[in-house]
């Protein structure tokens, strides 16, 4: 391993990482973390992650965190294994404002993180930084879909494995949404992760409204070190099967108007139209977001289910003549057939509600063959 930049910090930094599959609620969650470290008088930074440019997280987590004086930087085109350099990069930028928490999410269809971001980063700044428990997140339709086989899915076997290979890393499993289980249900499915996955953490939360969320933060800031299972096998063919079997498409669109027209009814319709025509072509959504930005407001749609309605956030953008929309879909379609169908949809969309649309930078492609800078995989304290 190269020799580590010195990396200037008045005392070690505590990293607290979260991951998950795409769509598990891990900004929504390491959002609301934010908040409470700040409430208890901590200094925050807080790193986004992509596969490529133009990427809905930072947008939310800057309208939901720069207020508080959180500075957020992102490391785009490339998981944070495969981009190390520019993680670190990213990281420095963040310690000129001295924080005492670091905050990372890694895209969602990333696992072997200890491997290769954990391990290296202990090794190379032993003195710079503290691991909080590595926690992943996982939505409560997957673990039924993906793990237990209860419910169908169009997601092949290889995303199954790489679903199990992020929760076999991790120090806490942290079953999200529990808002929409009954008490019971919640259960029966930590029940179920137990058993497959031993010896983790299991909490049950709601990053939306706040329940579990206390037990969960206060074993990351416990002082208990984290980020120790590393993944002892993993096959990197399946993985990269898994990843690419994804069409990823990150654009951004210049919209404008003579009339007034409503941010949210145009990503609400946006994202019905599209889920309709990947329900036709079997695509599987692995999560569909947009942010609509104008005169520095945003609001935002997602979408992680076919079988779901678009979620709308972020502020109320109802009187707008323009505005620029990022769009960003991970959906298991040809990457062809995605940017054909967003476009598509895009014009009939932008034709109906009278807004003229330009896309001004699209990138569609399935995510390459994964290829991590380090990998050490024996433990490293
Ligand atoms: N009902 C419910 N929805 C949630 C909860 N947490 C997150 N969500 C919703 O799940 C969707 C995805 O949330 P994100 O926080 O963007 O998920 P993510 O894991 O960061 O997604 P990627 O970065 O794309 O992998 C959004 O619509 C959230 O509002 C929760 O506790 N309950
Ligand atoms: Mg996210």
């Amino acid at each position: 391993m190269s020799t580590a930049r010195k990396l200037s910090v008045k005392k070690p930094v505590k990293l607290i990482f979260s991951g998950g599959f795409l769509g598990s609620g891990k900004t929504t969650a390491l959002a609301e973390l934010a908040k409470r470290l700040i409430e208890r008088g901590m200094r925050v930074g807080f790193i986004t992650n992509d596969q490529s440019e133009n990427l809905v997280d930072t947008i939310i987590v800057r309208q939901m965190l720069t207020d508080l004086g959180v500075p957020v930087e992102e490391v785009v085109k490339g998981c944070f294994c495969c981009k190390f350099d520019e993680l670190i990069d990213h990281v420095e930028k963040i310690l000129v404002h001295n924080p005492d928490v670091l905050m990372g999410e890694p895209v969602g269809s990333c696992t072997d993180f200890v491997a290769a971001v954990a391990n290296p980063i202990k090794i190379q700044y032993r003195d710079a930084f503290r691991f909080a428990p590595f926690s992943i997140m996982v939505d409560p339709d997957r673990v039924r879909s993906l793990i237990l086989n209860e419910t169908q899915t169009d997601f092949p076997a290889d995303v199954a494995y790489l679903f199990g290979k992020q929760m076999e890393e991790a120090d806490n499993i942290v079953l999200n949404k529990v808002d929409l289980l009954t008490e019971k249900e919640s259960e029966r499915l930590l029940a179920a992760i137990g058993d497959r996955y031993p010896g983790k953490k299991l909490l049950a939360v709601s990053a939306k409204e706040g329940t579990g969320m206390d037990e969960w933060f206060d074993d990351l800031i416990s002082g208990r070190p984290g980020a120790n299972t590393v993944l002892s096998q993993i096959d990197y063919d399946r993985y990269a099967t898994a990843e690419a079997v994804l069409g990823w498409l990150n654009a951004a669109v210049k919209l404008q108007a003579d009339q007034q027209f409503d941010a949210g009814r145009f990503m609400t319709s946006l994202a019905t139209r599209l889920r309709d025509r990947f329900k036709t072509d079997k695509g599987e959504i692995g999560h569909l977001k947009f942010v609509f930005t104008s005169a520095g407001k945003s609001m935002w749609a997602n979408l992680t289910h076919l079988a779901d309605e678009p979620a709308i956030g972020g502020e109320k953008l109802d009187q707008l003549l323009r505005g620029t929309l990022l769009i960003n879909a991970r959906v298991r379609l040809e990457p062809e057939d995605l940017e054909s169908i967003v476009r598509e949809s895009l014009d009939q969309v932008s034709k109906k509600m009278a807004v003229q649309s330009e896309i001004n930078d699209l990138q569609c492609f399935s995510p390459a063959y994964p290829e991590p800078a380090h990998i050490i995989r024996e433990p490293v304290e």
